[in-house]
């Protein structure tokens, strides 16, 4: 089947206006032993503009699935020799949660325990053959949005609004699922507390914007700072915290000089004044027990009051 996508047909028009429409556009997996359907349902995806990887059978529509993480969507057929759409849903859902991929079934079997079956195996939505174009564009964009949705949601309860770093819930949950490992290796791992010192003065001197300016050039030297195995996250208002895998102690205490210097040396530009900040950390190594990330924190939480009270701009340890 191919789609009449010439100038002037309703088909032209709808793909153009689905072109306009870039950020809904996704990649999906067609999965259906019969040449023809899956041609079928591939090209109705990429009339919306969305990119199509196809597999003839379960088992190829596995290794799509493991070989391209970009694919949110899969339509899958349940006649298939080998596996079944079914048994293919259960086993993609040991490889992508729901919030990552939505599956569809399809068929043209009218036994009425397939539907609860594909759904019961992870399944969010099922298509009877035949199937109206309208009603799979339907299917199809209800569960991409829903995605996006949950994608949006995910993101709001993640991060921070103001600096887009992850917030202390996140870090925490993040932290607490790393320690485990961390363990299990007997690597030393590091956990500081940066506390921005006199941030109410900037604040009062300069107003709650330029606060702002200034806590988003410090979130950013953090994250610039930070290598990709390392957490972080803006853990309060003018207080960021960093958990540091398998550094030796005096290398985490170099580490987070450099970023005391880092921050030391910012110039937050307000108009045509500069405006310069400090910082003080707190910083807790050791090897990890399961359950030691309160302790971590805590820590380096008497830390920091140790790198305040000495004098701030300063790391305790
Ligand atoms: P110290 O050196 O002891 O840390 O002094 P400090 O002034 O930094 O400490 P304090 O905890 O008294 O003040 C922190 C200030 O940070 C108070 C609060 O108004 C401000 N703050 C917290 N969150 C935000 C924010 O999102 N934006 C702005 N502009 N200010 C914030
Ligand atoms: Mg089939
Ligand atoms: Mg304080
Ligand atoms: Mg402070
Ligand atoms: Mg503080």
């Amino acid at each position: 089947y191919v789609l009449k996508n010439t100038p002037g047909s309703i088909d032209y028009l709808v793909w153009l206006v689905q072109r306009l429409e870039r950020n809904r556009r996704i990649a999906a997996l067609v999965v259906d032993d019969s040449m023809s359907a899956r041609m079928y349902a591939a090209s109705l995806l990429r009339m919306y503009g969305h990119t199509v990887y196809e597999a003839a059978d379960g088992a190829e529509g596995l290794k799509a699935i493991e070989a391209h993480p970009a694919i949110r969507l899969a339509v899958v057929d349940q006649e298939m020799p080998g596996m079944e759409g079914v048994e293919f849903t259960r086993r993609l859902r040991t490889l992508r949660s729901r919030d990552k991929v939505a599956v569809i079934g399809i068929s043209g079997n009218t036994d009425p325990s397939l539907i609860p079956r594909f759904l019961k195996n992870g399944a969010n939505d099922f298509l009877r053959k035949p199937f109206s174009r309208e009603e799979f564009f339907c299917r199809v964009s209800q569960n991409v949005d829903q995605l996006e949705l949950i994608g949006t949601l995910q993101d709001l309860a993640t991060r921070d609004f103001l600096t887009g770093l992850p917030n202390r819930r996140s870090f925490l949950e993040q932290s607490q699922r790393q320690l485990p490992q961390l363990h299990l290796n007997d690597d030393l791992v590091a956990v500081a507390m940066i506390d921005i010192d006199h941030f109410k003065h900037i604040n009062d001197t300069h107003g709650h914007e330029a606060g702002d300016d200034a806590l988003r050039a410090v979130a950013a030297a953090v994250a610039g700072h930070a290598r990709d195995q390392d957490l972080i996250a803006r853990f309060g208002g003018e207080e960021f915290c960093l958990l540091v895998p398998g550094l030796e102690e005096d290398e985490a205490r170099g580490y987070f000089e450099m970023l005391r210097e880092r921050i030391a040396a910012l110039e937050v530009k307000l108009g045509d004044t500069t405006l310069r900040m400090t910082v003080s950390i707190g910083l807790c190594c050791l090897r990890p027990q399961r359950d030691s990330l309160h302790r971590l924190i805590s820590e380096a939480d008497r830390q920091l009051y140790l790198a305040k009270a000495g004098g701030r701009n300063r790391v305790s340890c």
